[in-house]
């Protein structure tokens, strides 16, 4: 870790078009926050970037179909999205947005600057144009039946069911999103960057340089790299974007994945107008995306090569620990079909649990490959793990003391064999905890941060401080110096995961944290659970009074950090049981979705219509004699679940016909009504009954049948034809 002076932390911007659910936290920024708080405990210096990613075609065609303009939509957004994360807890120096002005001249110089140089190349080509909108169709405003899965509603860029990137030109019978016309080709001219020429620099930097990346992110650069790199563009015929600066571009702005990653810098700029380079061009600086595996290869290959190109000192990144994805409830994530947990109604629905949330993800973090949420899961989590054993032990650490000790931390006595094992067990833990944390494993890192907790309870539940007070309250104080002493190391451990918890627990201990630097008054600070409304949360506290009991990293598993006689807080609940009834709602909520789905592709497969059969000839249709019948009698066929058989009078005769209608109709629901029949079918033996013809079925597209039966009751026996 101290090979560099500082680390420059950056996450994903999400897009402005919609909430951040629980898939983006668990994937970017629940990990991001982790990994920050960690590094500022321990006294580095760290910068944490974000903002929101205001571009793109998604953003146009929300507003298009919400009647707003594109602006209206990522300034709604931005906030909600802002505010979700400051909720939870994840507050950035600076969450800015591609909108600004600082970006969207810094964009612009960035894309000149390659311009002057001669860093692009130029392509005439044939692109997809709408005749009635007049416009050109970039990306997602091309929809048609993806090549790959049959999907009729991919994308011109990506089939979201399959997962597949497309191109517009692979799209099977397109359309335009916006007028629903076919759309024609028409010549334009885009500026691209020549990725190839980069191919060998970049197998060098990341394939031979980077091996300790995570196998997903390396894997995926490989295989890109295998494939062999092509021109990309990075200018789109569309409206909304940074303008292209360069004359002879009318219509034309950088395309999203050009301007977003700018971002990062326009952000940093925005921040810290005067030291901004110190950032991003400095080699004494670690640079980490914090990403998605869906945004690997931008981060990986596109984002750096323009860095290249741009040279003038740009850093490249030092790691880039992409996640997989986070199913909820065993399904994908959608945010189309409503399949999500909303960060932002999360918090309206479970005020004070911020904490569990960022917990149980952790857990359950996609690390090495999907992984899953569910909410017995999250209940699980809480109840058994964080009420059950981190609350409950500092709850009875904290409770006996203000009992026998009137609330002050006692003299530690001589230490047994059970103290010097728990003494022993935390810094193996806190050691773990590092080498994870470092590498970017916080699964297994939580996993150490609870093996305090455990440890911490099995101890005070092995020496019942309790039962010794009545006998030896000298030993009781030793039990209970050490238990605080472990409740201490938990107020460091678990500030990364849990920090709501984790100040409320330094609270009741009477200490405060190191929390790193203020980089604009370049002071130490201890407070760090600020809630900035402007999202320019700047990493700013208040600076310890003197004599103040402050913790830090390095003190964790330290023998005696809270010295004898020192006075702790009032008890307080760490952590509250959530009750079935609170998990119920949201799986109702789930079940709804699911149950509206069902219905909604039993419908749509109701709907497909089998292609028509080989034909046939006049002749061929006379052979056969279709009449109307009425049903008189009808039971099951013992034995089976398909088979009713029917008595019919036919107006010649009164037959019996075993049908295969069971699963769709009760005996009750045929007795008395009139149907079609195939009269002259060949008698065959079902189930030992004689079968005299075949009732005439509608089949729907799902397989379902319904019998055909004459608009008005007409005489049994007419003929069909
Ligand atoms: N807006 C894409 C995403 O959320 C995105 C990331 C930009 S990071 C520069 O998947
Ligand atoms: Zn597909």
């Amino acid at each position: 870790m101290k090979d560099k002076k500082r680390t420059l932390v950056t996450c994903a911007l999400p897009y402005a078009n919609g909430p951040v659910h629980i898939g983006h936290l668990a994937g970017v920024y629940v990990p991001a926050d982790i990994y920050v708080r960690y590094l500022r405990m321990r006294g580095e210096d760290v910068l944490y970037v974000c903002g929101s990613d205001e571009h793109g075609v998604p953003i146009t065609i929300k507003a298009r179909e919400q009647g707003c303009t594109p602006q209206d939509i990522v300034d709604r957004y931005h906030k909600l999205i802002r505010d979700s994360f400051s909720g939870l807890g994840i507050n950035f120096d600076i969450y800015g947005r591609t909108s600004s002005e600082v970006h969207r001249e810094g964009a612009a110089e960035f894309f000149r600057k390659l311009y002057d140089e001669g860093k692009f190349v130029t392509r005439e080509s044939e692109q997809y144009y709408d005749p009635e909108a007049k416009t050109f169709l970039a990306d997602r405003y091309i929809v048609g039946t993806c090549p790959k899965c049959g999907n009729e509603g991919a994308y011109g860029d990506q089939c979201e069911k399959c997962g597949s990137t497309l191109s517009p030109e692979e799209l099977i019978n397109p359309r335009s999103k916006l007028s629903g016309a076919a759309p024609i080709k028409k010549k334009t001219t885009h500026w691209y960057l020549p990725l190839q020429d980069y191919e060998q620099w970049l197998r060098e930097w990341i394939l031979d340089g980077h091996k300790e990346w995570r196998t997903n992110v390396y894997g995926q650069v490989k295989s890109w790299l295998d494939g062999g790199l092509q021109p990309r563009a990075v200018t789109r015929d569309l409206e909304w974007g940074v303008p292209v600066p360069v004359e002879g571009a009318e219509g034309k702005v950088l395309y999203v994945w050009f301007d977003a990653p700018i971002g990062y810098i326009s952000n940093t700029r925005e921040l810290l107008p005067d030291s901004w380079e110190k950032w991003w061009k400095s080699p004494d600086t670690r640079l980490v995306h914090f990403i998605g595996k869906d945004n690997i290869v931008f981060h990986c290959i596109v984002f750096p090569s323009m860095l290249k190109a741009y040279g003038d000192g740009y850093i490249l990144p030092d790691n880039v620990p992409a996640n997989e994805f986070l199913n909820l409830e065993g399904d994908k994530i959608s945010t189309s079909k409503g399949w999500a947990v909303w960060a932002h109604e999360f918090l309206k629905d479970f005020p004070g649990k911020e904490d569990v949330m960022r917990y149980a993800l952790t857990a359950n973090a996609p690390q090495t490959a999907d992984n899953d949420f569910s909410w017995k899961d999250f209940q699980a989590r809480n109840n058994s793990e964080l009420v059950a054993i981190f609350g409950n032990f500092v709850n009875r650490a904290v409770v006996l003391t203000h009992k026998y000790f009137g609330g002050k931390v006692p003299a530690c006595g001589e230490l047994l064999d059970v103290d010097k094992e728990l003494l022993a067990e935390i810094p193996a833990l806190k050691e773990s905890m590092e080498k994870n944390l470092e590498n970017f494993r916080f699964r297994e890192a939580l996993r150490d941060a609870m093996g305090i907790a455990r440890a911490g309870n099995k101890y005070i539940s092995d020496t019942e401080p309790w039962k010794v007070a009545k006998t030896d309250l000298d030993r009781t104080g030793t039990i209970l110096n050490l238990s605080l002493q472990v409740c201490a190391d938990l107020a460091v451990a678990f500030e990364p995961f849990t920090p709501f918890a984790a100040e409320r627990l330094r609270k009741m201990l009477g200490v405060s944290l190191f929390a790193g630097s203020d980089h604009r008054r370049g002071e130490r600070v201890t407070v760090n659970t600020y809630k900035d409304g402007e999202g320019c949360a700047l990493h700013t506290g208040s600076v310890p009074a003197p004599g103040a009991l402050v913790l830090d990293w390095e003190l964790l598993g330290r023998p005696q950090i809270l010295p004898a006689g020192h006075v702790i807080g009032e008890p307080e609940l760490l952590f509250a049981k959530i009750e079935d009834d609170q998990i119920q709602v949201q799986l109702d909520r789930l079940d709804a979705i699911r149950a509206e789905r069902a219905a909604r592709e039993k419908a749509e497969a109701a709907r497909k219509v089998a292609p028509q059969k080989e034909e046939c000839t006049f002749e061929d249709f006379e052979k056969m004699d279709i009449r109307t019948a009425t049903v008189l009698e009808a039971e099951r066929v013992p034995k089976t679940d398909k088979l009713l058989k029917l008595t019919i009078d036919t107006g010649m005769d009164r037959r019996v016909i075993v049908s295969g209608i069971a699963e769709y109709y009760s005996p009750e629901d045929m007795v008395g009504k009139q149907i079609c029949i195939l009269a002259n079918l060949k008698p065959r033996v079902i189930r030992g009954i004689e079968s005299h013809g075949m009732i005439l079925m509608a089949k729907q597209g799902d397989g379902t049948m319904r019998f055909i039966t004459p608009q008005e009751v007409l005489a049994n026996g007419s003929q069909v034809g």
